[in-house]
């Protein structure tokens, strides 16, 4: 083969074999948004028990203890009230509040978006309208090596911790390029946290 010729092949070549790294590369250099649109938690702690009911001192717990104050017609308000649906079927969901935080490649945070307490829900959603979620700053894919989920179930003495969940840079790049939603947190955090609806918006 002449040298020309060879020439000739090997840029064609040279182009497909850089062209994954280039795209690679163009992936990392995006500019992304991350915004959280809610989480669905199991309906029991990964140990079997309730997340609240009359066996933990709750927020609802230290209302009930209160009742005797009132008088009969305040209680029975404050009754139906307190155990409104999910508490009279057996259901004690929890109040979860928490954060989603974007991390570095040197493990430092980018953004801390919070999510807000939502009470008595195990599928709480944070989007008050379809564009306005709770969302991070503008960040290069490149720069984010996780995000991470952490939520408890909020009681009036001691709060309930849930194990957080963390999504890799590959998983939000997924999400990116597919829109895939929600993101299921499979092996994590035992299946405390069992969903992570979010969108990771292409910026620029
Ligand atoms: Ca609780
Ligand atoms: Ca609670």
């Amino acid at each position: 083969m002449s040298t020309s010729r060879a020439r000739s092949l090997a840029l064609p070549v040279l182009a497909l074999l850089l062209a994954p790294q280039a795209a690679q590369a163009g992936l990392f250099t995006k500019q992304v948004r991350i915004h959280v649109l809610g989480v669905q938690v199991s309906e029991t702690r990964s140990d079997g028990t309730s997340w609240d009911g009359p066996d933990k001192s709750t927020n609802d717990a230290v209302g009930a203890s209160a009742l005797p104050l009132l008088a009969l017609g305040q209680v029975q308000g404050a009754v139906a009230a307190l155990v409104g649906g999910s508490a009279l079927n057996g259901i004690a969901p929890p109040d979860l509040q928490g954060t989603a935080l974007v991390v570095s490649n040197a493990g430092l945070p980018l953004s801390t978006i919070n999510l807000p307490l939502v009470d008595d829900d195990i599928t709480p959603s944070y989007c008050a309208s379809d564009t306005a979620c709770p969302h991070s700053e503008v960040h290069r894919l490149g720069d984010i090596t996780a995000l991470t989920v952490t939520l408890v179930d909020d009681d009036a003495l001691d709060d309930d911790a849930i194990l957080p969940v963390t999504l890799s840079r590959k998983d939000l790049r997924r999400l990116m390029r597919t829109g895939q939603n929600p993101f299921t947190t499979t092996d994590q955090g035992q299946g405390e946290i069992q969903q992570v609806s979010l969108i990771v918006e292409r910026v620029r």
